[in-house]
């Protein structure tokens, strides 16, 4: 069987580090796209030269011609700008649309029975505007951000807790930013309710409380300490898991942004929720019954999402 062909549209922070990844993990062959001519062939160069000392086998290629990703089974999408300290990902809105347009066409015309994973922000418009752009059907286009999400709240968790990351199963719903939604009712450790922790005294309401303000602010606390970039290590290691998981029919939960229709109350809008990655992309969203503190902070999450896909059809009006 032919080796998979994965291909890494922007070869920045993310994609450099999504392409080792995918590498390490064999994944497939790996194409890295950026506009910036002499970056992604550098950056494949510089990543093939590590396949003799790890000993994985992929072809890693670094290209400006889109006509280099056709046939890819992946594209995980980082292309645009970062934000800069100061600087909400909503600020990125109009530069990165143009990017998504640019991408969008790129992945129409050479893989466009590709799964498409987006990781640019601002997320949740970004990969709706992908989607429309690109024409791909609404399950095979998803963006990464509640696998970082919750990987940023598990990690604070388990420092709080004193116990291995690994057995903190953590819940966030809603949208990538300052109104995603941590929900400590489903979030676990071992299979026992954060909720309950609380109860038994192992921890405050006022602390986790605190840990879901700080994993709110996860980026933004990233950028603050870089200065020159964003976070980048934990994106791309969330992007790959999402790739595994549907290069693998895996079926996995994960929270994802995938486009909700009819559940949670909604009419077609890109969100994260927690959906089953398959070899069919995103194959169903689970609806689970939230508490009403949890329902308003959904509400404020799509109405913030509602309000940059409104800007983004002003900005561009094909959409
Ligand atoms: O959870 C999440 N979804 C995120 C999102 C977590 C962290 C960072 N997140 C966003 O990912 C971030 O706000 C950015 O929008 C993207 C990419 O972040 P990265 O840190 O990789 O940015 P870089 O290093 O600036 O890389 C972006 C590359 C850069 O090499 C540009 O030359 C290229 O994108 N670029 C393009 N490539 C192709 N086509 C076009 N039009 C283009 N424009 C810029």
């Amino acid at each position: 069987m032919a080796r998979k062909k994965i291909a890494l549209i922007g070869a920045g922070m993310i994609g450099g580090t999504l392409a080792h990844l995918a590498a390490q993990r064999e994944l497939g062959d790996i194409v890295l796209f950026d506009i910036a001519e002499g970056i992604p062939q550098g950056k494949a160069l510089d990543l093939s030269q590590c396949g003799p000392i790890e000993r994985f086998d992929a072809k890693i290629t670094g290209t400006n011609d889109y006509a280099d990703i056709a046939g890819a089974d992946v594209v995980i999408v980082t292309a645009g700008v970062p934000r800069k300290p100061g600087m909400s990902r909503d600020d990125l809105l109009g530069i990165n649309l143009k990017v998504m347009k640019a991408v969008g066409a790129g992945i129409k015309e050479h893989c466009p029975d590709a799964f498409v994973i987006c990781i640019t922000n601002p997320l949740d418009a970004m990969v709706w505007a992908l989607r429309e752009f690109s024409g791909l059907p609404h399950n095979k286009v998803v963006g990464m951000a509640g696998v970082l999400d919750s990987a940023r709240f598990a990690t604070f968790l388990a420092q709080e807790f004193n116990v291995s990351v690994r057995d903190v199963n953590a819940f966030v719903l809603g949208g990538h930013g300052d109104t995603m939604v941590p929900v400590t009712s489903y979030t676990t450790i071992s299979g026992i309710p954060v909720d309950d922790l609380v109860k038994m005294g192992r921890s405050t309401k006022e602390r986790i409380d605190e840990i879901v303000k700080r994993t709110r602010g996860g980026g933004g606390e990233i950028v603050a300490l870089l200065k020159t970039g964003s976070a980048y290590y934990a994106p791309a290691t969330s992007a790959i898991a999402m790739a595994e998981a549907y290069l693998g029919d895996q079926k996995r939960v994960l929270p994802c942004a995938v486009y909700v229709e009819g559940k949670y109350g909604l009419d077609g809008l890109y969100v994260g929720v927690p959906v089953v990655i398959g070899a069919d992309g995103a194959e169903e969203v689970i609806e689970i019954t939230l508490d009403d503190e949890a329902r308003q902070n959904l509400q404020v999450s799509v109405d913030a999402v509602k309000e940059l896909l409104v800007a983004c059809r002003q900005i561009d009006g094909s959409l």
